[in-house]
């Protein structure tokens, strides 16, 4: 072993600076600090009791250098394989050992994992509306802020409330902290009467260049998600995301087989084996999980790897519950990768960044990590201690009848 790099302390924190975030904290005998993100929304007590429970005692004492192996240990160790909560925690080991791996080499991450391809990722933000009124002046907003490139979300006649569009004035954010997860309702044929609708008047606005992203968050059937996607063939979508619920790789067979809109897809997958049929057939064109979710830096870049061979690009996840320590890892990917396509950007809140101190900027569209050495994010723990966790819960969706559906 280097002398000094066994690892001396784990430690599982959990704060609540506007929202939830576990980060796990790894120490090296000579004090160089590694940081992971482990959150899981709605979920996150449980991922924290995994790495203080079950993988801390495991890691103390070991080189902190062997990232390789400490993986496949997580991985193969635990005999239960893949699942959301297992590979959130083996992302946050991952990441916090790439993070103490970078710092010793006194380099930023980026550097490690073969250097920047690139000046800047892309980013895109997050534009909606309760009517077209609302909805242009939410994407001329982003379009001020610098943002190159938007998601669009829109409220739908009949719905009242649904994924991605806001209360008036408030700020988007999916868990509600509450002790139970609130009711939303839904109605696919609705949705499907008022999109294109919506595209077309956006085109209408803001004219042919600017990329427009749209997710469906999983609710249609693949008949269902082939008509959209056709219905907004005329519109030049960048993607349409999660238009069938994700699990069901070979319903992305039918849908692909109807439509040249570009499809997106993983956002709740956590290992390479979710995206086999997905990548290996060319049925999708970007993917879509996070670093935190899906077994952090090591694996999402053997995910990133194999689609390249098979022209998919990446669509890094990166919404507000993915931690800045989350971001970080994402951005530093970015900048390496060969394939990539674009990074999701919902920018945490001011609050947030009392606790987590981050190096990474954004400028005229574009995310860049910094320059710091390793992921470039500070935890400040007295601000981290005046916000406590609470509990907070990812809505459901009901149909009218109150059948549950996909949220
Ligand atoms: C996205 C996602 C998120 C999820 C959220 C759930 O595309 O950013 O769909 O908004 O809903 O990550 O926790
Ligand atoms: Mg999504």
């Amino acid at each position: 072993m280097t002398h000094g790099t066994a690892i001396r302390s784990a430690e599982v924190l959990v704060t609540s600076p506007d929202r939830n975030f576990v980060t796990l904290r790894l120490t090296t005998e000579d004090g160089v600090v590694g940081l992971g993100d482990a959150t899981l929304n709605g979920r996150e007590l449980s991922v924290a009791s995994y790495l203080r429970d079950h993988v801390a005692p495991l890691l103390l004492g070991r080189d902190a250098h062997r990232i390789e192996d400490t993986w496949q240990l997580l991985y193969r160790g635990a005999y239960w394989r893949r699942g959301p909560v297992t590979m959130s925690a083996i992302a946050a080991v991952d990441m916090a050992l790439w993070d103490i791996k970078a710092k010793i080499a006194r380099l930023p991450l980026y550097q490690l994992l073969g250097g920047a391809s690139r000046t800047g990722a892309l980013a895109y933000g997050h534009a909606s509306g309760r009517d077209l009124p609302e909805l242009f002046d939410s994407v001329r907003g982003h379009l001020d802020e610098g943002y190159r490139a938007i998601r669009v979300q829109t409220a739908v006649p009949g719905i009242t409330t649904l994924y991605g569009v806001p209360a008036p004035g408030a700020r988007y954010e999916p868990a509600a902290r509450a002790p139970l997860p609130a009711e939303e309702d839904w109605d696919t044929r609705a949705y499907l009467r008022q999109v294109p609708g919506v595209f077309e008047a956006v085109r209408g606005e803001f004219g042919p260049e600017l990329p427009l992203l749209h997710d469906g968050h999983h609710r249609m059937t693949p008949i269902q998600a082939a008509r959209l996607g056709k219905d907004l063939e005329p519109y030049g979508l960048f993607w349409l995301e999660d238009c069938t619920p994700a699990e069901d790789q070979e319903a992305l067979r039918l849908v692909r087989r109807h439509t040249t809109t570009p499809l997106a897809i993983g956002e709740v997958f956590n290992t390479v084996w979710d995206y086999q049929t997905l990548v290996r057939e060319q049925l999708i064109d970007y993917v879509r999980s996070s670093v935190t979710h899906a077994g952090g830096i090591t694996a999402l870049r053997r995910i990133l790897d194999f689609a390249a061979q098979h022209q998919v690009k990446s669509g890094i996840h990166g919404p507000t519950d993915i931690s800045p320590v989350g971001m970080a890892a994402a951005l530093h990917l970015d900048l390496a990768i060969h394939n990539f396509g674009i990074q999701e950007h919902m920018p945490h809140t001011a609050l947030t960044h009392e606790v987590f101190r981050v190096s990474a900027t954004f400028a005229d569209g574009y995310l860049h990590p910094g320059e710091e050495p390793g992921l470039g994010v500070g935890y400040d723990d007295a601000a981290a201690e005046r916000h406590p966790y609470q509990p907070a819960y990812l809505p459901v969706s009901r149909l009218q009848d109150g059948t549950v559906h996909d949220w």
